[in-house]
């Protein structure tokens, strides 16, 4: 590893003058670190060697019980002004929280090495890719990040002597969740994440980096950092069509980037750019071009299967590490949903388990850790510097009612008032009750780094900028029958909505208008083979009027936290939207 960054230098030099470790070790992102890690961890126990024969290169770890998911409540932007973080985050003062986090890092790497993670968020020969350089006592966390980013001397490469940065500090600390805190300090782009070795919270690449911190540069500059996947759907013409969908964690982003077209799309191809974040900017063009950032996936490990995600499941069979997954006797990961469970294994809190257990044996936010590269649907646009050109952008969120299948806003500022007052059942991708519907913006409730009222102005904005901005969709696979269970057959067959989506961009199909925006006309969404029937497809795109009223207290209720600094554009759509709903009501 070389550099001579003397920015770098300095700051790594106070860091460990801070956390005091015995060694420190720069990352260079080679084959034989990554292997050496490895070894070192499966001989101290952090990691188990599963079956090379069936996984080839691939290793299980178990995380400490009570660090399973993001932490929300711990998680907070300090800002100079707490208006700048907004009801949305939590804030404390800047010189408050370092002082803090400082007196954590106080020798916190004693008996520990230190590892300088450099890592490039975005293709590494992009010029709309970001370095950061991550600090962290986690041999772990330091394997997952080569699998997650471009790690390594590539990025010291790419950095070379400037001084731009994102400077995050991570310690497991004692895993203790009394002293876990996940802190950004936006003005200077750093991050102190504390306490915690778990996904977001401590691969600081991903949510604290490419999105919180993102988020606010992109807002400075001129461009969206978001919570989406990046699909392209290639016609049997082969002309390739891509799209950006944001739905909250554990809502089906990895599911749709990597979906198999039904039998009945012959000749239809499906390409993963990316499955949970999209860096987008206005090409020379006019279109907004988007580069996935990361170069690994992160997926939830329960309902991964053959059925369901057979192009996840291609991608996690090599050089792939399982976390908090069940371990079979023989050395394999399972986890509920991936198949008939084996006679006996060891769930992913180390206990004995039988398929009579009566608890799961997988945590239900269990994830893989793979390589982007290994999906076979990985598209070959996934390192091209400029991106790709985005048609459709698709919000959504997990609706047992309200939300119908499919609808299409009117234009882009009603788009972005859909996108905005998005709502989702919350789920086991972060600690908290499971299942409670919250407001969910762009899928970026827990991850937006300012205040959502100047995050809804700079979307209205950004759509005045071009003539050729995406349309705007909102999608819900996750609405209830009669009975309870799911109404739509989902996942593969998403993509009968997609091209609904695609044939809309395309002017070549109908619409027919709801109060909240144009739903298919009779006959325009492919029901064959779907084994959906057409009174069945009613039902999923009903809107129901009592249910809508509803919905509108709670988004006028959520409008009125943000007082004057919400835009007025947001309020206009609101009256709108209750006009709208009230004619039908009338009639
Ligand atoms: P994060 O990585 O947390 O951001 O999640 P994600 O949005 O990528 O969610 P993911 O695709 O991993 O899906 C989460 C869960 O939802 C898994 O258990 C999936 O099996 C399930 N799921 C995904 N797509 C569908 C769908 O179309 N229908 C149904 N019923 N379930 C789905
Ligand atoms: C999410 O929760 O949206 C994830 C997993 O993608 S984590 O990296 O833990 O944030
Ligand atoms: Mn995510």
């Amino acid at each position: 590893m070389t550099t001579t960054n003397a920015a770098l230098k300095a700051w790594v030099d106070t860091m460990t003058q801070l956390t005091t470790p015995d060694n420190v070790h720069w990352c260079d992102g080679s084959q034989g670190e990554y292997d050496t890690l490895i070894k070192q961890m499966v001989a101290d126990g952090t990691m188990t060697e599963l079956d090379q024969d069936k996984w080839s290169g691939c290793y299980y770890h178990r995380s400490s019980p009570n660090d399973v998911a993001r932490v929300e409540h711990l998680t907070f932007i300090c800002s100079e002004n707490k208006d700048d973080a907004g009801p949305n985050n939590n804030w404390e003062d800047p010189a408050k929280m370092k002082a803090k986090m400082n007196g954590l890092f106080e020798g916190c790497m004693q008996g520990r090495t230190m590892y300088v993670v450099p890592y490039c968020m975005g293709p590494v020969g992009s010029p709309y890719s970001k370095v950061g350089i991550e600090i962290t006592d986690s041999p772990y966390v330091t394997v997952n990040m080569r699998i997650m980013t471009r790690m390594g001397q590539q990025a010291l490469d790419k950095l070379g002597d400037s001084t731009d940065f994102v400077r995050g500090l991570h310690s497991t600390g004692e895993l203790d969740p009394d002293r876990r805190f996940i802190c950004h300090f936006p003005e200077t782009r750093e991050i102190m994440s504390f306490g915690s070795g778990y996904g977001g919270n401590a691969l600081l690449g991903k949510k604290c980096h490419a999105l919180r911190i993102a988020s606010i540069q992109a807002r400075d500059e001129g461009w969206l950092a978001e919570h989406m996947l990046i699909l392209g759907l290639e016609s049997p013409e082969g002309e390739t069509t891509y799209v950006c969908a944001a739905f909250p964690s554990a809502c089906g982003k990895t599911n749709l980037a990597m979906l198999i077209p039904p039998a009945e799309y012959k000749g239809w191809k499906a390409w993963c750019v990316g499955d949970d974040i999209a860096w987008l900017r206005w090409g020379p063009d006019g279109r907004l071009w988007a580069i996935n950032p990361e170069a690994g996936f992160f997926g939830v490990a329960p309902g991964t299967s053959e059925k369901t995600n057979p192009m996840a499941l291609a991608s996690l069979k090599t050089n792939s590490i399982f976390t908090n997954t069940a371990l079979t006797e023989d050395n394999q990961p399972w986890w509920e949903g991936l198949g008939p469970p084996p006679a006996k294994a060891t769930d992913w809190k180390g206990n004995a388990w039988t398929p009579a257990t009566e608890t799961a044996a997988a945590h239900p936010n269990s994830r893989f850790t793979s390589p982007a590269k290994n999906c076979p649907v990985a598209s070959p646009e996934m390192d091209a510097p400029e991106g790709v050109p985005i048609s459709a952008f698709i919000f959504g969120g997990r609706r047992a009612r309200t939300a119908p299948l499919v609808f299409e806003a009117f234009d882009w500022n009603h788009g972005v008032y859909v996108g905005a007052m998005a709502a989702s059942e919350t789920t086991a991708a972060a600690t908290g009750k499971v299942g409670v519907v919250r407001r969910d913006p762009f899928a970026m409730k827990p991850f937006c780094g300012y205040n959502f009222a100047d995050y809804f102005g700079h979307w209205l904005k950004m759509g005045t900028q071009s003539e050729k901005a995406p349309k705007i969709f909102h999608v819900n696979w996750f609405r209830t029958d009669a009975n309870g269970k799911f109404a739509w057959p989902g996942f593969g067959q998403n993509m009968r909505v997609l091209e609904w989506v695609l044939k809309r961009c395309a002017g070549e199909v109908d619409a027919v208008d709801t109060p909240i925006g144009a739903v298919p006309a009779s006959g325009g969404l492919n029901l064959q083979g779907s084994g959906v029937d057409a009174a069945q497809l009613d039902d999923l795109l009903d809107v129901d009027s009592d249910e809508w009223q509803e919905e509108l207290k709670g988004q006028k209720e959520f409008l009125e936290q943000y007082g004057d600094r919400m835009p007025k554009e947001m309020w206009n759509q609101y009256h709108a939207l209750a006009e709208r709903l009230s004619a039908v009501g009338a009639r």
